[in-house]
């Protein structure tokens, strides 16, 4: 099995590489920026945004990862080139090959304007925090679209916190481990249909249900709650009412909409 990561040299793909390698699974890793393949990889040097580029890459390709585009806020006019006509290219170039399998790494952001709630269902419909925020949104609907168009297995992730440890205390809330990580794009590779499901660890203090994320067998195993003292005794707890915590996309709901973080 010959799986695509795009955003390969990213920080994610960089907790995602090991974890998913496996005798009889070649990751081919894609990224504008070299990166240097391991064991049972193989690297390929492109633009997300370049559709010749991409329908080669996607040679003898079963499955795809679409990690690649911004990760952050930034001008309008990049986030629609990178991200979101990206990600169109990425969709067209599995299906024009006959990849029937992708998943996308859409965000929190793409929803981030609904007030905290518990057990937040990832039925959720899109409420962007930010251009980015957008991006992840148009995302999954292309995901959707191609889906309902060509019968292709398309799961895309919103991905809370995605860090080593918990950054910070909103993150007690929205971590996902990279073991977590890893375990949730397994069950997405063996998923069929369209399903968007939430990325985040099985924490205490979660505001997302995990209940989509059990559909496709999805079962964390990390907990954020062993950071939770050390985190709070160095940044206290905010109230309900900050932006970090009233709001699903925290800091990003208050920061300067389109300029680069
Ligand atoms: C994201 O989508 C970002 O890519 C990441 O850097 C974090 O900021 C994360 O959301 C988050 O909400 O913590």
């Amino acid at each position: 099995m010959r799986i695509l990561m795009t955003g390969a040299a990213g920080r994610v793909a960089a907790m995602l590489r090991p974890r998913l390698s496996r005798p009889g699974r070649t990751m081919r890793l894609l990224d504008i920026t070299p990166t240097s393949p391991g064991d049972r990889e193989e690297a390929v040097t492109a633009d997300v945004t370049d559709p010749a580029a991409v329908r080669e890459a996607m040679e003898g390709v079963d499955a795809v990862l679409h990690f690649g585009g911004h990760s952050l806020e930034k001008p309008w006019a990049d986030i629609l080139h990178v991200n979101i006509h990206g990600t169109q290219v990425v969709l067209e170039a599995a299906r024009q090959a006959g990849v029937t399998r992708v998943v996308l790494a859409s965000s929190n952001h793409a929803v981030g304007f609904h007030p905290r709630g518990e057990q937040v269902p990832a039925t959720l419909p899109p409420r962007p925090d930010t251009y980015y925020g957008v991006s992840k949104a148009a995302m999954e609907a292309l995901g959707s679209l191609y889906h309902d168009r060509f019968g292709m297995d398309v799961v895309a992730l919103r991905i809370g916190t995605c860090d080593e440890r918990p950054p910070d205390v909103r993150a007690l809330s929205t971590w996902l481990s990279p073991g977590d990580c890893a375990r949730l794009v397994e069950a997405a590779l063996a998923a069929t249909g369209f399903h968007i499901v939430w990325g985040i660890s099985a924490n205490t203090r979660r505001w997302w249900s995990l209940d989509e994320g059990h559909t496709i067998g999805y079962v964390p195993r990390d907990d954020a709650e062993r950071f939770a003292p050390a985190l709070i005794a160095e940044h206290g707890e905010p109230g309900p009412a900050a932006p970090a915590h009233a709001l699903l996309g925290g800091e990003f709901c208050v920061r300067e909409l389109g300029a680069s973080w």
